[in-house]
């Protein structure tokens, strides 16, 4: 099963400038399926653990501060390569760095502000879809 599953998030600016719709859309166009799906707004404590890895990185504050900012939408996606192909789909990190045509590219706005985040590994892809969703909350 390794390989065909990735964890993603709308981040609060993506949604808040409203732009839910036109990146699902993108996701769909790209060829991933919609697993399971949350709208939601993370506290404190779940996001300072979802970025834990980050904990004693200097924009760690602002990370937490942005990402419990507005509502999120959380999502598992399904296609072949998954992760790889979902972080080639989103763009670098840095909007201003990823390839044109990226969800980042068209939608983000800085470096902590950048419209979604996409897992990095299959690992992570696991260990962050089973952080939102149980397995009743996947189809
Ligand atoms: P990514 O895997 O592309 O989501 O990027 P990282 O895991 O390196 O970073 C996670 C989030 O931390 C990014 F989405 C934005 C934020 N970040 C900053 O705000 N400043 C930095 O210098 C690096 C990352």
């Amino acid at each position: 099963m390794s390989g065909n599953r990735t964890f993603t998030m709308i981040k609060p600016d993506a949604v808040r400038a409203g732009n839910i719709g036109n990146i699902l859309q993108m996701i769909n166009a790209a060829g991933f399926k919609i697993i399971a799906m949350k709208y939601t707004r993370l506290t404190k404590a779940q996001a300072g653990g979802f970025y834990a890895v980050h904990k004693e990185r200097p924009f760690f504050g602002e990370l937490v501060e942005f990402m419990t900012s507005g509502p999120i939408v959380a999502a598992i996606l399904e296609k072949d390569n998954a992760v790889s192909d979902f972080r080639n789909f989103i763009g670098a990190t840095n909007p201003a760095e990823a390839a044109e045509g990226t969800v980042r590219a068209k939608y983000g706005t800085d470096l902590g502000q950048n419209a979604v985040h996409g897992s990095d590994s299959d690992e992570n892809a696991e260990i962050e879809s089973n952080y939102f969703f149980s397995m009743l909350e996947r189809f």
